[in-house]
């Protein structure tokens, strides 16, 4: 699905601002078709946002079920003659849109976009409603998954179930034949000749396509006619982690009136690969240097927050990180799109996260519990991930899902059909699937190409004991590597500390606890060679629900939630920017 752009042929408006809203208590909204006339009794609410922490209500904040969202708006009617199409970022997790009370399209999953073409719903010439109605519910066929249990929203995962409009909204006008989709895919960079293999989906007969390549500077570089093919680039400036190039892919298609659609992509030439021990970007080793982070911040919770993107991208560039993983559901489009621009590379996560509830009497891949219709669920989010993200070059890897109880019998078939699925949508990027397994008991870490595993040595276990840690991790990483073969990515390890809080010698909470042990799993790291990189949790802290482990959620974070810097941050900017 297309990143909505302006350009000479379409537009966009952003409906993002404050909307009505309300709790829909007894469910009955549907119903009583609440859709079809203006909302009563709602309160205000930020969009893009989550709601839960807007208000000074509990019952807001840990509402489980339906809430109504409720906007209005002008259509120019300058518009007419186009097609229309209302566009959601993300909606946590499921909705249901109307506009004028006519029923436009609903979509489950909170994590990605989805879009209707609503052109016949619109009044060109008086005002429009749009009325969504939101749901909140995990269960075991959502992901992320999680049951209601005694009237009670129970999961499994360690962050906060935000909920709301959490990604921009925007109306997109494009001509009536119009450019649907395109694929890139970068085949070869040898400095000769890199590859550019391209595929542009149409809708309306009788398109002529003509796609172009400019370089940074506006030269055009490749010019090729048709809806697939491929593009000879001479002396490609390569997309680099930290260096990125953009080449732009213009795209006019003219249909038999004369009347056309200009759309342009930004497209970076780089191409990935495992082999061996190593992780290759360009063909160069790559070791990746960052975090696992999330999407929260104070106040807007899980909502998109322009100012919040860029200053972790810049904290990222401060303290000497080169990636991060989207842990763990896909993050918003605008991440990915700076990504692209600033040269952050990216493990870009499905939302298949709290598949394990670290009690082996507890079976998770049985009929009941994750069976097929969470796989089928599981299968089309990897669909809308992989058409979502394919396009960017910041995107060097897939990751099917975190800590799943993979040491089950019945995860084998889940992850083979899982990892199947992914390798058939993608020849381009490698698979991983991020693992908490003992490695003698994981069964499936042989259908990835990367093993990611987090390791809480000296935290979960052996709490506060740093000196076995080394011990401890060292023996962990070697018998995966003796068992499996393939490099290693520590995809988690991180200690809490709470900002402020210090203790010499150290004591778990403090900084200099936080400190010390991530400095033991570096003296480890630095020593093994099959070891492609260290991904820190957590970037920063964290919401999470309440619980005797979390004072005011997950204090992991090198950065507090309002991006301060801890000790860690420092000691980490030292180790990374001369690494
Ligand atoms: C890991 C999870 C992560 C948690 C972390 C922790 O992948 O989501 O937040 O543990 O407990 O197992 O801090």
């Amino acid at each position: 699905m297309l990143y909505p752009i302006d350009s000479e042929t379409r537009e966009k408006k952003d409906l993002s601002g404050v909307w009505n809203f309300m709790l829909d208590k007894e469910g009955v909204g549907e119903k009583e078709k609440w859709f079809s006339k203006k909302l009563s009794d709602t309160i205000l609410m930020p969009v893009p946002a989550s709601y839960n922490d807007v208000t000074q209500s509990t019952e807001i904040r840990d509402y489980i079920g339906d809430v109504w969202y409720e906007t209005t708006f002008f259509v120019p009617v300058s518009w007419s003659e186009k097609r229309i199409f209302i566009r959601f970022g993300g909606v946590s997790q499921n909705a249901k849109v109307w506009i004028n009370g006519i029923f436009a399209v609903e979509h489950t999953g909170g994590f990605l976009p989805f879009e209707s073409d609503v052109s016949e719903m619109l009044k060109f010439g008086g005002e429009n409603r749009m009325i969504v109605k939101v749901n909140n519910v995990l269960s075991w066929t959502s992901l992320p998954v999680g049951e209601i249990k005694n009237g009670r929203q129970e999961y499994f995962h360690d962050f906060f179930n935000y909920s709301g409009i959490h990604r921009p909204v925007f109306l997109v006008a494009v001509p009536k034949n119009h450019i649907v989709d395109i694929t890139v895919k970068v085949r070869d960079n040898k400095k000769t000749a890199s590859i550019v293999d391209y595929r542009i989906v149409t809708r309306g007969n009788g398109n002529t396509i003509t796609v172009k390549l400019f370089d940074e500077e506006k030269n055009e570089v490749a010019k090729k006619f048709g809806t697939a093919g491929q593009l000879v680039v001479r002396n490609a400036k390569l997309w680099q982690p930290g260096k990125p190039y953009l080449y732009t892919l213009t795209i006019e298609s003219v249909n038999e009136y004369g009347e056309s659609d200009v759309y342009r992509l930004p497209v970076g030439i780089r191409t990935v690969e495992v082999k061996g021990k190593r992780f290759l970007i360009n063909g160069k080793p790559f070791y990746f240097k960052g975090f696992g982070k999330h999407e929260d911040m104070n106040i807007k919770g899980k909502g998109y927050d322009e100012a919040l993107a860029i200053k972790d991208f810049n904290l990222l560039k401060w303290i000497g990180a080169n990636s991060f993983r989207t842990s763990h559901y896909p993050y918003a489009e605008e991440m990915m799109n700076l990504a692209d621009r600033l040269g952050v590379v990216i493990i870009d996560e499905v939302p298949a996260v709290g598949m394990n509830m670290f009690d082996k009497n507890e079976k998770i891949f049985v009929p009941e519990r994750v069976g097929d219709k969470t796989l089928a669920c599981h299968i089309r989010t990897i669909d809308e991930l992989i058409d979502r993200d394919k396009n960017h070059p910041s995107v060097i890897m897939w990751s099917a899902g975190n800590e799943p109880a993979s040491y089950e019998e019945g995860a084998f078939p889940y992850f083979t059909a899982i990892a199947g699925h992914m390798r058939k949508l993608d020849d381009t990027r490698p698979i991983t699937l991020v693992n908490c397994s003992p490695p003698g008991e994981c069964k499936i870490a042989q259908l990835f190409d990367v093993i990611c595993v987090n390791r809480y040595f000296g935290w979960y276990s052996d709490s506060g004991r740093l000196e076995v840690i080394a011990s401890q991790l060292r023996g962990d990483l070697l018998a995966w590597y003796a068992r499996f073969g393939k490099p290693i990515l520590l995809s988690e390890y991180g200690a809490d500390a709470i900002s402020g809080f210090h203790q010499e010698p150290p004591v778990m909470f403090s900084e200099e606890f936080q400190c010390e042990f991530l400095k033991q799993y570096h003296a480890v790291l630095d020593t093994l060679d099959f070891i492609i990189g260290e991904h820190v949790w957590a970037f920063a802290d964290f919401a999470t629900k309440q619980g005797i482990t979390r004072v005011g959620g997950n204090k992991k974070g090198v950065f507090t939630r309002e991006r301060q810097p801890k000790m860690s941050a420092h000691m980490l900017k030292e180790r990374w920017n001369g690494k």
